[in-house]
Protein backbone atom coordinates (compact mmCIF):
# COMPACT_ATOMS: atom_id res chain seq x y z
CA UNK A 1 0.00 0.00 0.00
CA UNK A 2 3.10 2.48 0.18
CA UNK A 3 2.91 5.40 -2.09
CA UNK A 4 -0.51 4.50 -3.26
CA UNK A 5 -4.16 6.17 -2.12
CA UNK A 6 -6.00 3.97 0.60
CA UNK A 7 -9.67 3.47 1.02
CA UNK A 8 -10.97 2.67 4.47
CA UNK A 9 -13.52 3.19 6.52
CA UNK A 10 -14.20 6.14 9.16
CA UNK A 11 -16.55 8.03 10.97
CA UNK A 12 -17.27 11.58 9.20
CA UNK A 13 -18.83 14.51 10.93
CA UNK A 14 -20.46 16.34 7.81
CA UNK A 15 -22.25 19.05 10.12
CA UNK A 16 -21.99 20.00 14.00
CA UNK A 17 -24.65 17.70 15.91
CA UNK A 18 -25.82 15.37 13.07
CA UNK A 19 -24.92 12.03 13.79
CA UNK A 20 -21.60 10.66 12.81
CA UNK A 21 -21.57 8.82 9.34
CA UNK A 22 -19.16 5.94 8.98
CA UNK A 23 -17.72 6.33 4.92
CA UNK A 24 -15.25 4.94 2.51
CA UNK A 25 -12.66 7.70 2.77
CA UNK A 26 -9.76 7.97 0.47
CA UNK A 27 -6.53 8.22 2.38
CA UNK A 28 -3.53 10.20 0.60
CA UNK A 29 0.14 8.50 1.23
CA UNK A 30 1.76 10.76 3.39
CA UNK A 31 3.62 13.24 2.10
CA UNK A 32 7.35 14.48 3.42
CA UNK A 33 7.79 14.89 6.74
CA UNK A 34 4.38 12.83 7.59
CA UNK A 35 3.54 9.40 8.82
CA UNK A 36 0.30 7.09 7.29
CA UNK A 37 -1.06 5.63 10.82
CA UNK A 38 -3.31 2.43 10.58
CA UNK A 39 -5.19 3.27 14.21
CA UNK A 40 -6.13 0.08 15.30
CA UNK A 41 -8.24 1.34 18.71
CA UNK A 42 -9.43 4.43 19.61
CA UNK A 43 -11.38 6.74 22.16
CA UNK A 44 -13.80 8.89 22.05
CA UNK A 45 -12.68 12.81 24.58
CA UNK A 46 -15.52 14.64 26.04
CA UNK A 47 -13.11 17.59 23.60
CA UNK A 48 -14.26 15.45 20.48
CA UNK A 49 -18.03 16.12 21.19
CA UNK A 50 -17.11 19.43 22.10
CA UNK A 51 -15.91 20.01 18.62
CA UNK A 52 -18.85 18.11 17.18
CA UNK A 53 -21.32 20.09 19.41
CA UNK A 54 -20.31 23.23 17.26
CA UNK A 55 -18.59 24.65 20.47
CA UNK A 56 -14.99 25.14 19.37
CA UNK A 57 -14.14 28.00 17.17
CA UNK A 58 -11.63 26.42 15.58
CA UNK A 59 -14.43 23.38 14.84
CA UNK A 60 -14.25 22.25 10.58
CA UNK A 61 -16.93 20.39 8.85
CA UNK A 62 -16.89 18.11 7.29
CA UNK A 63 -14.14 16.37 9.32
CA UNK A 64 -13.11 13.26 11.02
CA UNK A 65 -12.57 13.80 14.83
CA UNK A 66 -10.70 11.52 17.47
CA UNK A 67 -7.48 12.23 18.98
CA UNK A 68 -7.06 9.35 21.90
CA UNK A 69 -6.04 6.44 19.83
CA UNK A 70 -2.88 3.90 18.72
CA UNK A 71 -2.04 2.47 15.72
CA UNK A 72 1.08 0.99 13.51
CA UNK A 73 2.85 2.96 11.05
CA UNK A 74 1.67 1.62 7.68
CA UNK A 75 4.16 3.63 5.42
CA UNK A 76 6.42 6.89 6.20
CA UNK A 77 7.29 10.48 3.86
CA UNK A 78 10.40 11.51 2.50
CA UNK A 79 12.51 12.26 5.44
CA UNK A 80 10.80 10.65 8.27
CA UNK A 81 13.57 8.84 10.66
CA UNK A 82 12.42 8.55 14.13
CA UNK A 83 9.62 6.20 13.11
CA UNK A 84 9.29 3.30 10.07
CA UNK A 85 6.32 0.84 9.00
CA UNK A 86 5.61 -1.90 11.71
CA UNK A 87 6.04 0.65 14.82
CA UNK A 88 3.74 0.96 17.31
CA UNK A 89 2.60 4.46 18.03
CA UNK A 90 0.08 6.93 19.14
CA UNK A 91 -0.72 9.94 18.12
CA UNK A 92 -0.01 13.14 19.61
CA UNK A 93 -2.57 15.91 19.01
CA UNK A 94 0.46 18.67 20.80
CA UNK A 95 3.58 17.89 18.75
CA UNK A 96 7.01 17.68 20.24
CA UNK A 97 9.54 19.13 17.12
CA UNK A 98 12.34 19.79 19.60
CA UNK A 99 13.38 23.05 17.67
CA UNK A 100 10.81 25.71 17.70
CA UNK A 101 10.77 28.33 20.12
CA UNK A 102 8.17 27.13 22.84
CA UNK A 103 10.11 23.19 22.72
CA UNK A 104 13.68 24.85 23.53
CA UNK A 105 12.34 27.39 25.83
CA UNK A 106 11.82 24.83 28.94
CA UNK A 107 9.18 26.72 29.98
CA UNK A 108 6.09 24.44 28.07
CA UNK A 109 4.84 21.56 26.43
CA UNK A 110 2.47 23.29 23.54
CA UNK A 111 4.97 23.13 20.15
CA UNK A 112 4.81 25.91 17.49
CA UNK A 113 5.96 23.68 14.31
CA UNK A 114 2.58 22.39 12.96
CA UNK A 115 -0.01 24.32 14.62
CA UNK A 116 -0.74 26.66 12.19
CA UNK A 117 -2.23 23.73 9.87
CA UNK A 118 -3.47 21.61 12.70
CA UNK A 119 -5.83 24.64 13.75
CA UNK A 120 -7.08 24.75 10.65
CA UNK A 121 -7.44 20.84 9.58
CA UNK A 122 -4.56 20.46 7.23
CA UNK A 123 -1.34 19.31 6.92
CA UNK A 124 1.81 21.62 6.89
CA UNK A 125 3.40 20.97 3.56
CA UNK A 126 0.65 22.22 1.18
CA UNK A 127 -1.88 23.10 3.39
CA UNK A 128 -4.43 20.28 2.16
CA UNK A 129 -6.43 17.78 3.71
CA UNK A 130 -5.19 13.88 2.90
CA UNK A 131 -8.86 12.77 3.50
CA UNK A 132 -11.09 12.54 0.54
CA UNK A 133 -14.18 11.47 0.06
CA UNK A 134 -14.90 10.80 -4.34
CA UNK A 135 -12.74 14.13 -4.77
CA UNK A 136 -14.17 15.83 -2.15
CA UNK A 137 -12.18 16.94 0.65
CA UNK A 138 -12.21 16.26 4.35
CA UNK A 139 -10.94 17.78 7.06
CA UNK A 140 -8.44 16.63 9.51
CA UNK A 141 -8.83 17.27 13.15
CA UNK A 142 -6.46 18.49 16.18
CA UNK A 143 -3.62 16.92 13.64
CA UNK A 144 -4.87 13.27 14.48
CA UNK A 145 -8.11 12.31 13.71
CA UNK A 146 -8.23 9.06 15.26
CA UNK A 147 -11.59 8.13 14.14
CA UNK A 148 -10.57 6.38 10.78
CA UNK A 149 -8.59 2.95 10.32
CA UNK A 150 -5.33 5.12 8.63
CA UNK A 151 -4.74 8.63 9.41
CA UNK A 152 -1.85 11.05 8.18
CA UNK A 153 -0.05 12.75 10.60
CA UNK A 154 3.16 15.33 11.01
CA UNK A 155 5.78 12.71 12.53
CA UNK A 156 6.44 15.74 14.83
CA UNK A 157 3.08 14.25 16.16
CA UNK A 158 3.45 10.56 16.52
CA UNK A 159 5.33 8.75 19.52
CA UNK A 160 7.14 5.69 19.12
CA UNK A 161 6.08 2.93 22.21
CA UNK A 162 6.92 -0.76 23.56
CA UNK A 163 5.89 -2.74 20.66
CA UNK A 164 4.60 -5.20 23.73
CA UNK A 165 2.09 -2.98 25.37
CA UNK A 166 -1.29 -3.94 24.51
CA UNK A 167 -3.07 -0.70 22.43
CA UNK A 168 -6.75 -1.29 23.21
CA UNK A 169 -5.23 -0.04 27.14
CA UNK A 170 -2.37 2.61 25.83
CA UNK A 171 -4.79 4.70 23.34
CA UNK A 172 -6.03 6.57 26.50
CA UNK A 173 -2.04 7.87 27.03
CA UNK A 174 -3.27 9.90 23.85
CA UNK A 175 -5.13 12.58 25.75
CA UNK A 176 -6.93 11.98 29.10
CA UNK A 177 -5.01 9.77 31.26
CA UNK A 178 -1.56 12.10 30.97
CA UNK A 179 -3.62 15.02 30.73
CA UNK A 180 -4.77 14.64 34.71
CA UNK A 181 -1.35 13.19 35.59
CA UNK A 182 -0.42 16.51 37.06
CA UNK A 183 1.79 15.63 39.67
CA UNK A 184 5.32 16.82 37.65
CA UNK A 185 3.51 19.81 36.63
CA UNK A 186 2.53 21.11 40.51
CA UNK A 187 5.75 20.30 41.40
CA UNK A 188 7.55 22.34 38.64
CA UNK A 189 5.53 24.93 38.64
CA UNK A 190 6.52 24.92 42.56
CA UNK A 191 9.70 23.59 41.95
CA UNK A 192 12.06 27.46 42.72
CA UNK A 193 10.19 28.03 45.73
CA UNK A 194 9.54 25.00 47.77
CA UNK A 195 11.64 22.66 46.85
CA UNK A 196 10.91 19.23 47.88
CA UNK A 197 8.20 16.84 47.13
CA UNK A 198 7.56 16.09 50.91
CA UNK A 199 6.52 20.00 51.12
CA UNK A 200 3.28 18.59 49.19
CA UNK A 201 2.16 15.96 50.73
CA UNK A 202 -0.61 16.73 52.45
CA UNK A 203 -1.25 19.41 50.41
CA UNK A 204 -5.63 19.33 50.17
CA UNK A 205 -7.25 19.59 46.71
CA UNK A 206 -10.55 20.12 44.83
CA UNK A 207 -11.52 18.39 41.83
CA UNK A 208 -14.50 19.56 39.72
CA UNK A 209 -15.62 17.27 37.73
CA UNK A 210 -14.96 13.79 38.37
CA UNK A 211 -15.01 12.05 34.04
CA UNK A 212 -11.34 10.36 32.92
CA UNK A 213 -9.61 13.73 33.37
CA UNK A 214 -10.99 14.53 36.77
CA UNK A 215 -9.90 10.99 37.67
CA UNK A 216 -6.67 10.96 36.46
CA UNK A 217 -6.16 14.15 38.48
CA UNK A 218 -7.30 12.29 42.04
CA UNK A 219 -4.95 9.52 40.98
CA UNK A 220 -1.85 12.20 40.38
CA UNK A 221 -2.81 13.95 44.22
CA UNK A 222 -3.52 10.60 45.90
CA UNK A 223 0.36 9.30 44.47
CA UNK A 224 1.14 13.01 45.32
CA UNK A 225 0.55 12.43 49.26
CA UNK A 226 -2.88 14.88 49.31
CA UNK A 227 -4.60 14.38 52.62
CA UNK A 228 -7.37 15.71 51.41
CA UNK A 229 -8.98 15.00 47.95
CA UNK A 230 -13.00 16.28 47.58
CA UNK A 231 -14.04 15.47 44.57
CA UNK A 232 -17.19 17.66 42.83
CA UNK A 233 -19.70 16.09 40.44
CA UNK A 234 -23.24 16.89 39.64
CA UNK A 235 -23.73 13.38 39.07
CA UNK A 236 -23.56 10.99 42.00
CA UNK A 237 -23.32 8.25 39.91
CA UNK A 238 -19.54 9.15 39.83
CA UNK A 239 -18.48 9.21 43.21
CA UNK A 240 -18.11 5.62 44.61
CA UNK A 241 -16.23 4.88 41.44
CA UNK A 242 -13.45 7.89 42.61
CA UNK A 243 -13.17 6.01 45.79
CA UNK A 244 -10.77 3.96 43.29
CA UNK A 245 -8.79 6.77 42.17
CA UNK A 246 -8.79 8.41 45.42
CA UNK A 247 -10.91 11.04 46.26
CA UNK A 248 -11.61 10.98 50.01
CA UNK A 249 -14.58 13.50 50.06
CA UNK A 250 -17.98 14.64 47.78
CA UNK A 251 -19.69 17.02 47.32
CA UNK A 252 -22.74 17.51 44.90
CA UNK A 253 -23.48 21.22 44.36
CA UNK A 254 -27.17 20.56 44.27
CA UNK A 255 -26.93 19.66 47.72
CA UNK A 256 -26.00 23.20 48.85
CA UNK A 257 -27.96 26.22 48.92
CA UNK A 258 -24.27 28.34 49.33
CA UNK A 259 -21.99 28.90 46.46
CA UNK A 260 -19.80 25.29 45.96
CA UNK A 261 -16.85 27.69 46.80
CA UNK A 262 -18.27 28.84 50.31
CA UNK A 263 -18.75 25.39 50.94
CA UNK A 264 -15.62 24.32 50.06
CA UNK A 265 -13.66 27.66 52.17
CA UNK A 266 -15.73 25.94 55.40
CA UNK A 267 -15.01 22.69 55.08
CA UNK A 268 -11.16 23.20 54.76
CA UNK A 269 -10.09 26.22 57.02
CA UNK A 270 -10.37 28.74 54.91
CA UNK A 271 -9.61 26.90 51.04
CA UNK A 272 -7.96 24.12 49.11
CA UNK A 273 -3.99 24.43 48.46
CA UNK A 274 -4.88 23.09 44.88
CA UNK A 275 -8.01 22.89 42.67
CA UNK A 276 -8.38 21.53 39.17
CA UNK A 277 -11.49 22.37 37.03
CA UNK A 278 -11.92 19.46 34.40
CA UNK A 279 -15.43 19.97 33.19
CA UNK A 280 -15.25 23.28 30.80
CA UNK A 281 -17.53 25.19 32.60
CA UNK A 282 -16.50 28.76 32.94
CA UNK A 283 -18.67 29.23 36.47
CA UNK A 284 -17.25 26.51 37.80
CA UNK A 285 -13.80 27.57 36.94
CA UNK A 286 -14.23 30.96 38.93
CA UNK A 287 -15.76 28.50 42.06
CA UNK A 288 -12.59 26.16 41.30
CA UNK A 289 -10.31 29.33 41.87
CA UNK A 290 -12.48 31.05 44.82
CA UNK A 291 -12.32 27.67 47.09
CA UNK A 292 -8.56 28.21 47.14
CA UNK A 293 -6.79 29.16 50.30
CA UNK A 294 -5.85 32.95 50.22
CA UNK A 295 -1.73 33.50 49.83
CA UNK A 296 -0.95 30.37 47.94
CA UNK A 297 -4.01 28.00 46.60
CA UNK A 298 -3.64 27.35 42.71
CA UNK A 299 -6.30 26.73 40.61
CA UNK A 300 -5.62 24.92 37.08
CA UNK A 301 -8.31 24.84 34.56
CA UNK A 302 -8.23 21.86 32.28
CA UNK A 303 -11.65 22.40 31.10
CA UNK A 304 -12.04 23.27 27.36
CA UNK A 305 -14.77 25.57 27.30
CA UNK A 306 -17.03 27.12 24.90
CA UNK A 307 -16.60 29.29 22.13
CA UNK A 308 -17.73 33.14 23.27
CA UNK A 309 -17.26 31.68 26.96
CA UNK A 310 -15.23 34.21 29.42
CA UNK A 311 -13.92 33.95 32.95
CA UNK A 312 -14.43 36.34 35.32
CA UNK A 313 -13.39 36.97 38.77
CA UNK A 314 -12.94 39.79 41.53
CA UNK A 315 -8.93 41.01 40.94
CA UNK A 316 -8.75 40.37 44.70
CA UNK A 317 -9.00 36.88 44.48
CA UNK A 318 -5.38 37.53 42.76
CA UNK A 319 -4.38 40.45 44.48
CA UNK A 320 -4.43 38.21 48.04
CA UNK A 321 -2.50 35.32 46.40
CA UNK A 322 -4.61 32.75 44.61
CA UNK A 323 -2.91 32.20 41.52
CA UNK A 324 -4.91 30.82 38.18
CA UNK A 325 -2.97 28.53 35.48
CA UNK A 326 -4.25 26.13 32.97
CA UNK A 327 -2.53 22.92 30.91
CA UNK A 328 -2.74 21.21 27.94
CA UNK A 329 -2.34 17.23 27.80
CA UNK A 330 -1.11 17.48 31.71
CA UNK A 331 2.38 19.73 30.63
CA UNK A 332 3.77 16.26 29.41
CA UNK A 333 5.71 16.98 26.18
CA UNK A 334 4.49 14.32 24.07
CA UNK A 335 6.80 12.65 21.97
CA UNK A 336 9.66 12.47 24.73
CA UNK A 337 7.34 11.40 27.42
CA UNK A 338 4.11 9.10 26.14
CA UNK A 339 6.66 6.59 25.79
CA UNK A 340 7.60 6.58 29.23
CA UNK A 341 4.04 6.69 30.62
CA UNK A 342 3.27 3.61 28.64
CA UNK A 343 6.92 1.90 30.31
CA UNK A 344 5.09 2.94 33.67
CA UNK A 345 1.63 1.35 32.48
CA UNK A 346 3.58 -2.01 32.01
CA UNK A 347 5.27 -1.23 35.29
CA UNK A 348 1.93 -1.26 37.04
CA UNK A 349 3.19 2.45 37.83
CA UNK A 350 -0.05 3.90 36.48
CA UNK A 351 -3.75 2.83 36.19
CA UNK A 352 -5.57 2.53 32.25
CA UNK A 353 -7.66 -0.26 32.32
CA UNK A 354 -9.99 1.39 35.17
CA UNK A 355 -10.55 4.14 33.04
CA UNK A 356 -12.10 1.88 30.19
CA UNK A 357 -15.73 1.35 30.96
CA UNK A 358 -17.10 0.28 27.36
CA UNK A 359 -15.32 -1.63 24.28
CA UNK A 360 -17.74 -0.88 21.09
CA UNK A 361 -16.29 -0.84 17.53
CA UNK A 362 -15.91 1.99 15.34
CA UNK A 363 -19.91 1.16 13.51
CA UNK A 364 -20.87 1.70 17.04
CA UNK A 365 -19.41 5.48 17.67
CA UNK A 366 -22.22 7.28 18.04
CA UNK A 367 -23.55 4.91 20.48
CA UNK A 368 -20.53 5.64 22.20
CA UNK A 369 -21.03 9.47 22.39
CA UNK A 370 -24.50 8.83 23.93
CA UNK A 371 -22.95 6.89 26.84
CA UNK A 372 -20.81 9.86 27.45
CA UNK A 373 -23.87 12.38 27.34
CA UNK A 374 -25.73 10.03 29.74
CA UNK A 375 -22.76 10.05 32.12
CA UNK A 376 -22.68 6.19 31.68
CA UNK A 377 -19.19 6.01 30.66
CA UNK A 378 -15.43 6.60 31.59
CA UNK A 379 -13.39 5.74 28.76
CA UNK A 380 -15.06 4.06 25.50
CA UNK A 381 -12.47 2.11 23.73
CA UNK A 382 -13.45 1.64 19.44
CA UNK A 383 -12.27 -1.33 17.79
CA UNK A 384 -11.21 -0.26 14.54
P1 LIG B 1 -16.31 13.81 30.96
O1 LIG B 1 -17.52 14.23 30.24
O2 LIG B 1 -15.96 12.38 31.02
O3 LIG B 1 -16.38 14.34 32.49
C1 LIG B 1 -16.93 15.57 32.87
C2 LIG B 1 -17.53 15.43 34.28
O4 LIG B 1 -17.98 16.74 34.70
C3 LIG B 1 -18.74 14.51 34.33
O5 LIG B 1 -18.59 13.56 35.37
C4 LIG B 1 -19.91 15.45 34.61
O6 LIG B 1 -20.94 14.86 35.39
C5 LIG B 1 -19.22 16.56 35.38
N1 LIG B 1 -19.94 17.86 35.36
C6 LIG B 1 -20.58 18.45 34.32
N2 LIG B 1 -21.08 19.65 34.70
C7 LIG B 1 -20.76 19.82 36.01
C8 LIG B 1 -20.98 20.86 36.97
N3 LIG B 1 -21.64 21.97 36.64
N4 LIG B 1 -20.50 20.68 38.23
C9 LIG B 1 -19.83 19.56 38.57
N5 LIG B 1 -19.58 18.54 37.70
C10 LIG B 1 -20.03 18.67 36.44
O7 LIG B 1 -15.11 14.67 30.32
P2 LIG B 1 -13.52 14.39 30.23
O8 LIG B 1 -13.24 13.63 28.99
O9 LIG B 1 -13.05 13.91 31.56
O10 LIG B 1 -13.01 15.89 29.98
C11 LIG B 1 -13.21 16.88 30.94
C12 LIG B 1 -12.89 18.26 30.37
O11 LIG B 1 -11.48 18.35 30.12
C13 LIG B 1 -13.56 18.57 29.03
O12 LIG B 1 -13.85 19.96 29.00
C14 LIG B 1 -12.46 18.27 28.01
O13 LIG B 1 -12.69 18.99 26.81
C15 LIG B 1 -11.26 18.76 28.77
N6 LIG B 1 -9.95 18.21 28.38
C16 LIG B 1 -8.90 19.08 28.42
C17 LIG B 1 -7.63 18.64 28.14
C18 LIG B 1 -6.46 19.57 28.21
O14 LIG B 1 -5.38 19.20 27.76
N7 LIG B 1 -6.60 20.75 28.80
C19 LIG B 1 -7.44 17.29 27.80
C20 LIG B 1 -8.54 16.41 27.82
C21 LIG B 1 -9.79 16.90 28.11
N1 LIG C 1 -9.82 24.62 19.74
C1 LIG C 1 -10.26 25.16 21.02
C2 LIG C 1 -9.39 24.81 22.17
C3 LIG C 1 -9.30 23.33 22.41
C4 LIG C 1 -8.27 23.06 23.48
O1 LIG C 1 -8.04 23.88 24.37
N2 LIG C 1 -7.63 21.93 23.37
C5 LIG C 1 -6.68 21.50 24.37
C6 LIG C 1 -6.64 20.03 24.33
S1 LIG C 1 -8.16 19.26 24.74
C7 LIG C 1 -7.80 17.65 24.57
O2 LIG C 1 -8.87 16.92 24.86
C8 LIG C 1 -5.26 21.95 24.06
O3 LIG C 1 -4.31 21.23 24.18
N3 LIG C 1 -5.10 23.16 23.68
C9 LIG C 1 -3.82 23.68 23.27
C10 LIG C 1 -3.74 23.73 21.78
O4 LIG C 1 -2.70 24.08 21.25
O5 LIG C 1 -4.76 23.41 21.14
C11 LIG C 1 -10.44 26.65 20.92
O6 LIG C 1 -11.05 27.20 21.86
O7 LIG C 1 -10.01 27.26 19.92
ZN1 LIG D 1 -8.88 14.85 24.76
Amino acid sequence: TQGQVITCKAAVAWEPNKPLVIEEVQVAPPQAGEVRVKILFTALCHTDAYTWGGKDPEGLFPCILGHEAAGIVESVGEGVSEVQPGDHVIPCYQAECRECKFCKSGKTNLCGKVRVATGVGVMLNDRQSRFSIKGKPIYHFMGTSTFSQYTVVHDVSVAKIDPAAPLEKVCLLGCGVPTGKLLHFILRSLGAVWNTAKVEAGSTVAIFGLGTVGLAVAEGAKTAGASRIIGIDIDVKKFDLAKNFGVTEFINPKDHEQPIQQVIVDLTDGGVDYSFECIGNVSVMRAALECCHKGWGTSVIVGVAASGQEISTRPFQLVTGRVWKGTAFGGFKSRSQVPGLVDKYMKKEIKIDEYISHNLTLNDINKAFDLMHDGASLRVVLNM
